[in-house]
């Protein structure tokens, strides 16, 4: 049946437009309908929640109507759109967010006034989407903030996961897992019960004669779970463009049981049927750098990338263009190797069911896929047995072996002689058992690769895919630096500041252009603005001290400096050298006599972050920042001078009260390890130094703020081999400062020194591979720069405003122009007002 409204009733239709509310009159006629129609409450009955649940409903409304119009627009323009594929998206509360896009924040903090209720409690009640780890989901999140700000079409493609990252509690100094059931109330997604695609497992392939005289390959057999899509606006800002974000969840196919079973009294395995099918999208892998290779997260990918991809070439194929187009209207970005299969899955799409030859498949294939890497750990690259994707997906498996074989093909007629590299390059590695290198197989598939800091592109370039260099030429590689929404990191989190910088800049443009923010510099000799600017982060300071005194019963001065970690625990980020310099600067406190300590700078040191469950050693850490924190914090002698304080369950909400706070932060991975970190850009454009190592977007950050701004200290990466190999194949002295505080552990100042020995052991007897002791003295002398800068608060001032005003390289605005040029090839269509 045509879904399609004939044209003379469309009349009708148009008289009837909804029309969204745009004043603090029309807001309150909404959000009071929700209460008491959708929610079937009143006056008598309306909390804070439900004042959440009816604004939210009121802002969802608005936005939906900017959705549709966005999506017709972009459907009748025909132009090319980019599809973001993503297994996180770090979205963090979106009504807050929803109402500064489009503009009426103030409209609703007014009416919200008149009703009786506080925007900020009313903001607070939501309920963080976590559909991510770390760095990768929260950058996905705000390349999406970018796409719909810039008016690029451009749809995200996701899983819409039952359980959202772990929540973490900290019981007895010990992280504790506690499941994050998020769906409970989410006003910010629509079902899309009608959009559904079944998606196929297991079986077994034939190799059948068509019609034609061709011999083609059926895949059949094996199981069905059904994807079901459901749609999440995503608002730009100052822009009625508003695109989409899919995310799938998977279901029993069929309905609710196999009937057949059931009635025939089968129940169990029935109810089994529904069970496995509603497992695959049940829960976020809690792994941030890291693959462990399960059988379900195979599935995950599969499912996810099999339900994207039908939906994206339905959409094309509806527009009758010839194949050859389809990279003229698609680009696909494997956001990391996780939805590698999708080059598969087109290749298979193309040959099997659509009949083109494999060269021309292949062509289109390569032209549409992007892929970008984010990591060099060799822990977190992901490789496949060969015999699991064999059993789950088996022409899948066919598929990649041909891709491989004419790849290699290739490789030697370029590389006569060189055996060794076609080992090297090959997509199956011969390993016992065979593996399928996922990276390899996106570089072959893609027609560019990016990393995601100059450093790290360069980095991946000399290390883990040189012989692709040798075979592809330079070109295929290529850097887009990281970058970070200032709607959400500055506007939303910060307002003030937002609100002191537009008043020096010129208004509210710096956010659509942050470069605008250069006009601050010649600010920087204006006293009363440098007061202001202290008094903001002096107020961004209590904020966060009330917050640290209601979660942990902890008081510490604002006046204080406010020393910062925060993401998630892994021995690259070296959280231990950090508690390692902790303890150093509480037994320094401790030798000091009274009026020497009179002298010294008061400091909060805060750390923040998950590990992941399986993570021993990432435990460990936070168990003994914990217990270092409960020795120092109750020490008389030391008083103000140091609190140690773990935040519990970091995400993206808590972020947006602790970079607006932070005087330094703490950005300290071995140099090499982090391929750009974006939270060093948040702390920065909030107003505040960092210390880092030179690593990551830290070095870019250095050339566009000047090393004058910011403290950097510790061993480089090309030097990070070599040391390595002394740990290991020379004679190990461990840093002698080190050595006092590994002194102090093992006395049992901080507890039980058994928990704490495998830290210890990693730096002084297994070779202490993230240069722990190496970096050490650097870091100590580099934190006393910091605690003298800090005595001079003008300076200090000074340098944060300096930094802000040159920080405007790092929007993801500009990461999004620069994807949308060199590798997607894609316009933006502005859906007018
Ligand atoms: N990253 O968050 C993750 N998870 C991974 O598995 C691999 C990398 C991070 O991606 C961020 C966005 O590109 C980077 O800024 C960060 O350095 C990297 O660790």
């Amino acid at each position: 049946v045509e879904a399609s409204i004939p044209e003379p009733q469309r009349e009708a239709w148009k008289r009837n437009q909804v029309q969204s509310f745009g004043d603090k009159d029309g807001f309150e006629r909404e959000m009071v309908r929700h209460v008491e129609t959708t929610l079937a409450r009143s006056m008598f009955n309306c909390d804070e929640s439900a004042a959440y649940s009816a604004t939210s409903l009121a802002f969802r409304d608005r936005l939906i109507t900017d959705w549709n119009k966005t999506q017709q627009r972009q459907t009748f323009n025909d132009t090319k759109r980019v599809y973001y594929l993503s297994l996180e998206f770090l979205m963090g509360r979106a009504l807050d967010n929803a109402m500064l896009n489009v503009g009426l924040k103030d409209t609703a903090k007014a009416g919200l006034a008149d009703l009786g209720f506080r925007i900020e409690d009313i903001i607070s009640q939501e309920h963080d989407a976590a559909l991510g780890n770390g760095g990768l989901g929260r950058l996905a999140a705000c390349f999406l903030d970018s796409l719909a700000s810039l008016n690029y079409p451009a749809w995200g493609y996701g899983l819409r996961y039952r359980y959202g990252i772990f929540k973490q509690e900290i019981i007895d100094g010990y992280q504790v897992e506690v499941p994050d059931y998020w769906l409970d109330f989410n006003p910010w997604e629509f079902p899309r019960h009608d959009v559904t695609v079944d998606i196929q497992f297991f079986g077994h392939v034939n190799k059948v004669t068509n019609d034609a005289g061709k011999s083609v390959c059926i895949w059949e057999g094996g199981e069905i779970v059904q994807a079901v899509a459901y749609d999440v606006p995503i608002p730009g800002y100052d822009t009625p463009t508003t695109n989409n974000l899919r995310l799938w969840s998977s279901k029993a196919s069929g309905g609710e049981f196999d009937f057949q079973k059931f009635n025939s009294g089968d129940y169990e395995s029935s109810v089994a049927d529904q069970q496995r099918a509603e497992t695959i999208s049940a829960v976020l892998y809690p792994n941030d750098n890291l693959e462990r290779g399960k059988e379900l997260r195979l599935k995950q990918q599969y499912f996810w990338v099999a339900a994207s991809l039908y939906d994206i070439v339905r959409r094309f194929k509806k527009s009758k263009r010839p194949w050859t187009e389809f990279p003229d209207q698609v680009a696909i970005q494997l956001n990391d190797t996780h939805p590698t299969l999708a080059i598969v899955e087109l290749q298979r799409i193309l040959i099997d069911i659509e009949g083109l030859e494999w060269d021309l498949a292949w062509d289109i294939v390569r032209e549409t896929f992007g892929y970008t890497n984010h990591t060099v750990l060799p822990e977190a690259l992901e490789k496949w047995p060969v015999s699991l994707v064999q059993h789950l997906l088996p022409r899948h498996l066919q598929i990649i072996y041909d891709i491989n074989l004419y790849f290699l093909q290739q490789v030697e007629k370029a590389f006569p002689d060189d055996g060794d590299m076609l080992r090297r390059v090959s997509i199956i590695e011969e390993s016992q058992p065979k593996m399928v290198r996922m990276a390899f197989l996106a570089i072959v598939g893609s027609h560019k690769v990016n990393g995601v800091a100059e450093l790290h592109s360069d980095l991946i370039k000399t290390t883990i895919f040189k012989d692709f260099v040798q075979i592809y030429g330079p070109d295929k590689f290529t850097n887009v630096t990281n970058g970070i929404t200032p709607r959400r990191w500055l506007h939303q989190a910060n307002p003030r500041l937002s609100e002191l910088i537009a008043s020096k800049v010129g208004g509210n443009d710096f956010l659509k252009d942050l470069t605008l923010l250069n006009r601050l510099e010649k600010h920087v000799k204006d006293a009363k603005f440098r007061r202001e600017w202290a008094e903001i982060k002096y107020a961004n300071k209590v904020r966060l001290a009330k917050h640290i005194k209601t979660t942990t019963g902890i008081t510490v001065n604002p006046a204080a400096l406010f020393d910062v970690q925060v993401k998630r625990i892994h021995e690259y980020k070296r959280q231990q050298l950090n508690i390692f310099g902790v303890i150093h600067r509480y037994l320094s406190i401790k030798a000091m006599s009274p009026p020497e300590r009179k002298k010294q700078l008061p400091r909060v040191v805060v750390f923040g972050g998950k590990a992941a469950p399986g993570y021993w050693m990432a435990k460990q850490i936070i168990h003994l920042i914990n217990a270092v924190g409960a020795v120092v914090n109750e020490d008389e002698d030391v008083g103000d001078l140091l609190k140690v304080i773990f935040l519990e369950d970091y995400n993206v909400s808590k972020a947006e009260i602790i970079c607006p706070a932070s005087d330094i932060s703490q950005h300290i991975s071995t140099a090499g390890t982090e391929a750009s970190g974006t939270s060093n850009m948040k702390f920065v454009l909030n107003g505040g130094l960092i210390i880092g190592t030179c690593d990551g977007a830290n070095i870019e950050i250095t050339r566009e703020i000047g090393e004058s701004n910011i403290f950097l200290f510790g061993n480089l990466a090309e030097d990070v081999e070599d040391l390595r190999h002394a740990h290991t194949h020379g004679s190990h002295s461990i840093d002698a400062k080190l050595d006092k505080v590994f002194a102090e552990i093992e006395k049992g100042t901080f507890g039980s020194v058994d928990d704490f020995r495998g830290m210890i052991a990693a730096v002084r007897q297994h070779g202490d591979y993230y240069l722990v002791s190496d970096d050490f003295n650097s870091y100590i002398e580099t934190h006393d720069l910091v605690d003298a800068a800090y005595r001079n608060q003008d300076e200090w001032v000074s340098k944060c405003i300096l930094s802000v005003a040159r920080m405007g390289f790092f929007t993801s605005d500009r990461c999004i122009n620069e994807y949308a040029e060199s590798i997607w090839n894609i316009e933006p269509l502005y859906t007018g007002k």
